[in-house]
């Protein structure tokens, strides 16, 4: 199609859907103009996917998650339906900035960290194959917070995404459930009644996926809490005006904020709320399609495969039995077999203190009747596995894992290493009862986002080596192989990098005033901030570095930028001071007239899907340095290696399976492996040891402890330095001499500009098994059962 239709298309929906005159018209009148345009193109291939589904009865993927990180999705689906041409050809025509009409898009931020952009890039790869998905999770209405920083302290604002309008979502009214809280549970004729005190509406609201090329699309259905009475007409007449208004918003604090802690479990009460909300209100709508489809229940598992997104939707199980049994009269013991057979578990961590657990007597007051099946699903358990006992009920809590684990079918950890570790640790006990549930399935990213329109630069040229197929078959990346001696083939990968680097620059220069060298190494590590994650061991090996060029300032040391980038959970203290002590040192490092030319520190604030979309093209190295066995898989490290950044990391989660494919030499290791953390906690004052032993640690710690970066509060850093000298549970000091030793490797490897740019080459080569597409098949293989997808009925015809 001409890009003139395309434009005439905008016109229409500024004119008629926005209302807008176009010379009164803003970039965000555009910007919903352009994606009213786009979403039409791919509203059919959604109900064509939709009435294939339907009529061809097939099994339907359903991804229960509480978290879906979708970022921007704009430019994803101009990209998926290859229309970026006519797109800025169309604005170009009606004089308007197609890059700045973009970046009006608020990034919806409806999850804290990896689990939930594992969530998005699942749904499009589940696209992209072909295969019938329906994501379900909750629409808040402010996502995860906006950080900001106060003289290098994290401060967080409420984000609002929805204060515009959403333009990618249809609003379904007729797709509600009443969903209910606490109340009696009664028996009448041998059945349970549950009676709930408190009811409120799910309401759904749908937006289109659309995988590449646009030929199928999925929903990602997100569900809108409100009160089933909105309004208090008595109290309005009595004229108590507050109080009439009260009943909506009581309910519609369900939805209204994303909880910002990916690392403790909090056991709040509005949590559970939220976790029932969405999981009840998902499967209902689930029953209720299987019903309009199939007249025979038996079918459920045939027809039906859900997955459990870690075990915040894992009160699935009781009240999938509950729709069986109670509502629908099916037996006991047939309904919890029925129920199993559908549901699946994947586990994102092996932190204690991460692990979901609620007391009895909360779930008793707000799901007493799931409470009650918790307690008969642990008996039917221990009936069919008699002699051990692991029970989701004990000690008055509810175990959120064991409850997931015992009520799925498959269970899967996102690496091998978080799988191994699975079996060995948190789940020894229910592994050896069921040694066939758990699998590993390791994660994935999806290509189109994260390098296509990501990268277009890499993307062009890759595309003009080894043509387009890699898009969708990513393993095609190996054919660069061919290529990475050819001085041609590295002098474009290494010009299209150094492009990339310095968009970068002039993006740092304009919104936080810091002149960065594109020549020098960006050195990255973005994530969210955790102890485990050891943002600090970087910035104290920084801090090392710096002292070294100080000593020698005329030594030809080679320049580095070190960027950060992340959020710390609002109530995590640690975390926060880590990145107060990022911007302290980076403020000493920048103005220091004798060392900023070699050695710079960049923390942009509030990182987001956006922020990284700019930052991975631009890297020369990816830090993945987690303590070994506490990363369950990290997806920011295949990002990294497939858009050409070299990895300094330990052996920990995926990085091990990154090590192997890109290999040994293109890849710089460190650090103990899990197995010698272990070891080395027994040994008594570890981290003293590991003090005395490296002068250059000491003298690091010693800067930051006696206030070199906090002149104004001496001893601001004291309880950092404390931890890490201390207990150190996390083995900062353990690991930091080998760091220090890898990270001079890299100083020296960077220095041969031609060796580097070919491994970097490598990394993106052998990186092409990283894609969500390949861990989709696995899912669909070892995990769903499904064989059937567009992708096959193509291959099939
Ligand atoms: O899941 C991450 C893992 O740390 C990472 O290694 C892995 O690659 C990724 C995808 O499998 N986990 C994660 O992101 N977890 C959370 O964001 C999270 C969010 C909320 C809660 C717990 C964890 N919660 O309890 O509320």
């Amino acid at each position: 199609m001409p890009h003139t239709e395309f434009r005439s298309e905008i016109l229409r929906h500024l004119t008629y859907t926005l209302g807008k005159e176009a010379e009164m018209a803003t970039r965000y009148d555009w910007r919903m103009a352009l994606s009213y345009t786009v979403r039409d193109r791919i509203t059919e291939s959604w109900h064509d996917a939709m009435r294939t589904s339907r009529d061809g009865r097939m099994k339907r993927v359903y991804y229960l998650s509480m978290e879906f990180l979708i970022g921007r999705l704009l430019e994803d689906a101009v990209v998926n339906l290859r229309l970026d041409k006519q797109a800025e050809a169309a604005m170009l025509d009606l004089g308007v900035d197609y890059d700045a009409v973009v970046a009006t898009e608020p990034d919806a931020a409806l999850g804290n960290g990896g689990l939930g952009r594992l969530a998005a890039c699942f749904l499009e790869s589940l696209s992209t194959i072909g295969t019938p998905a329906i994501g379900y999770g909750i629409r808040y209405e402010h996502g995860l917070f906006r950080q900001t920083f106060e003289n290098g302290r994290q401060m967080e604002e409420p984000e609002d995404w929805l204060s515009q309008r959403h333009a990618w979502e249809f609003e379904r009214p007729d797709v509600a459930f009443e969903i209910g809280f606490g109340g009696e549970v009664h028996e009448e004729n041998g059945r349970c009644i549950w009676t709930p005190a408190e009811h409120v509406i799910a309401s759904a609201h749908d937006t289109p996926v659309v995988g590449w090329q646009g030929s199928w699309s999925n929903t990602l259905r997100l569900w809108e809490a409100r009160a089933a009475h909105a309004f208090d007409l008595a109290a309005f007449n009595a004229g108590r005006y507050v109080a009439a208004a009260e009943p909506g918003t009581l309910a519609r604090t369900i939805s209204r904020v994303l909880y910002p802690d990916d690392t403790t479990e909090q056991g709040k009460e509005l949590r559970l709320k939220q976790e029932y909300f969405f999981t009840a209100a998902s499967l209902r709508d689930i029953l209720a399609r299987f019903e309009r489809e199939h007249d025979d229940i038996a079918l459920l598992p045939e027809k039906v495969a859900i997955q459990l997104n870690d075990t915040h939707p894992a009160i699935a199980g009781p009240e999938l039995v509950r729709l069986l049994h109670d509502e629908r009269g099916i037996e006991f013991n047939a309904s919890v077999d029925l129920a199993r057979r559908c549901l699946n578990y994947t586990n994102h961590t092996l932190l204690p203190e991460a692990l979901e657990r609620w007391s009895e007597g909360l779930m008793g007051r707000l799901l007493p009747r799931h409470l009650a099946l918790i307690a008969r699903i642990d008996e039917w358990h221990a009936r069919l596995n008699p002699g051990r006992t692991v029970t989701a009920l004990e000690h008055g809590q509810v175990k959120m894992g064991e409850l997931s684990f015992i009520m799925a079918n498959r269970v899967n950890g996102v690496s091998a290493l978080h799988t191994e570790l699975m079996k060995k640790t948190v789940f020894s006990e229910l592994h050896a009862l069921h040694p066939e549930r758990i699998v590993n399935q390791t994660n994935g990213v999806t290509p189109r986002r994260w390098v296509l329109s990501s990268n277009p630069r890499l993307s062009a040229l890759t595309t003009d080596r080894i043509g387009e197929g890699w898009v969708d078959d990513l393993e095609q990346l190996s054919r660069l192989e061919d290529h990475v001696d050819d001085p041609a083939f590295l002098d474009a990968y290494s010009a299209a990098k150094r492009a990339n680097k310095e968009d970068l620059a002039a993006w740092v220069k304009d919104s936080l005033g810091e002149k960065i060298d594109p020549a020098a190494m960006f050195d990255i590590q973005i994530k969210r901030l955790h102890e485990y994650k050891r943002q600090h061991l970087n910035i104290i090996e920084t801090v090392a570095l710096w002292q070294e060029i100080r000593d020698n300032p005329n030594a030809d040391w080679t320049p580095r930028v070190k960027i950060f980038a992340g959020k710390a959970a609002p109530g995590y203290v640690f975390a926060k001071e880590i990145i107060h002590l990022i911007n302290d040192v980076g403020r000493v490092l920048n103005a220091d007239s004798v060392t900023s030319k070699f050695l710079k520190v960049i923390y942009p604030p509030n990182y987001n899907v956006t922020l990284a979309e700019r930052l991975i093209p631009a890297a020369d190295l990816s830090e993945q340095i987690s303590t070994a066995g506490k990363e369950a898989s990290g997806t920011g490290n295949m990002k990294f290696a497939l858009n050409g950044a070299l990895t300094v990391g330990t052996l920990d989660g995926a990085n091990v399976e990154i090590r192997e494919r890109v290999g040994a030499d293109n890849f710089f290791l460190f650090g103990m492996t899990a197995e010698e953390v272990v070891e080395r906690r027994r040994v008594e004052n570890h981290a003293a040891r590991a003090v005395a032993d490296d002068p250059r640690l000491a003298r690091a710690l010693e800067a930051i402890r006696s206030g070199v970066f906090s002149p104004e509060e001496p001893d601001r850093y004291h309880g950092v330095v404390a931890n890490v000298t201390g207990p150190d549970y996390f083995l900062v000091s353990s690991d930091f001499s080998d760091y220090w030793r890898a990270q001079r490797e890299v100083d020296a490897a960077y220095r041969d500009t031609a060796a580097w740019t070919r491994a970097a080459a490598l990394n993106t080569a052998r990186s092409g098994w990283f894609s969500s597409d390949r861990t989709i098949r696995g899912y669909m293989a070892d995990i769903w059962d499904i064989r059937s997808s567009r992708a096959f009925a193509t291959a099939a015809e």
